[in-house]
């Protein structure tokens, strides 16, 4: 899977896929991330990317020009299967979207600033618009970290265990039971006698129980679905 990710502000992307997990599954070749600075295709002299919004009001508009040559040389080099804007007012991202877009060859992340973008830039280039939540980020690198942190993971080989991701909170509406380690017992705290037993039947039907008493109690909405 390829990953490009057009930003205005690139350094705030440098982190998260440079560490752990996301660096592991570039090092194996299971994904490229490439981040792009839209500055490379601004037009002008002075590298604009965005611009007084028409009709007035607070806020700076992202330019549709620079966002259409960018996307436009990446779209001359291979076919994408979805060009993904990060957007609040964007679909909420869940687990479900994030194993659909796992399955995906090619993908495009395009961040937002400032006011947004040009409403004709998501008519004309955007397949699909995702929010991570409904709180307002500064601006869409964040979302596209976290986006793209929820798809990565789920590609085959990624995760060392590859059971792993199947017994996360999400995967099948559920949150994730309670975990412990050694040692069995810490300042009068004790782990669950169950999972000291051996006996594998019953801690599956424990890990179970606790799944289901854990979403009954803070999440009963993922239950209706
Ligand atoms: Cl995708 N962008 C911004 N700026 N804020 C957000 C968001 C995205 N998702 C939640 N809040």
């Amino acid at each position: 899977m390829r990953i490009d990710i057009i930003t205005c502000l690139p350094k705030l992307l440098e982190s998260p896929f440079s560490h752990s997990i996301l660096q592991r599954a570039q090092d194996k070749g299971l994904v490229e991330v490439v981040v792009h600075d839209l500055r490379a295709w601004a037009t002008n002299k002075q590298k604009q990317l965005d611009d007084y919004a028409y009709g007035g009001g607070a806020g700076m508009v992202m330019m549709i020009e620079p966002i259409d040559l960018c996307i436009s040389e990446l779209k001359s080099q291979r076919d994408y299967d979805e060009v993904i804007y990060m957007t609040p007012d964007g679909e909420r991202l869940n687990q479900g979207v994030a194993n659909q877009l796992s399955l995906k060859k090619n993908i495009i992340i395009l961040c937002g600033h400032y006011k947004g973008v040009d409403e004709r830039v998501r008519e004309a280039f955007i397949t699909r618009e995702m929010s991570i939540g409904d709180y307002v980020l500064s601006g869409g690198e964040l979302a596209a970290a976290v986006l793209s942190d929820a798809i990565i993971r789920l590609i085959p080989g990624v995760l060392s265990d590859e059971t792993s991701a199947l017994t996360d909170s999400f995967q099948d509406n559920l949150l994730a039971p309670p975990v412990y380690t050694r040692p069995a017992e810490y300042k009068g705290m004790k782990v669950p006698e169950v999972l000291l037993s051996g006996h594998q039947q019953k801690i599956e039907d424990w890990r179970t129980q606790q799944s289901i008493e854990r979403t009954r109690q803070r999440r009963p909405d993922l239950l209706d679905e």
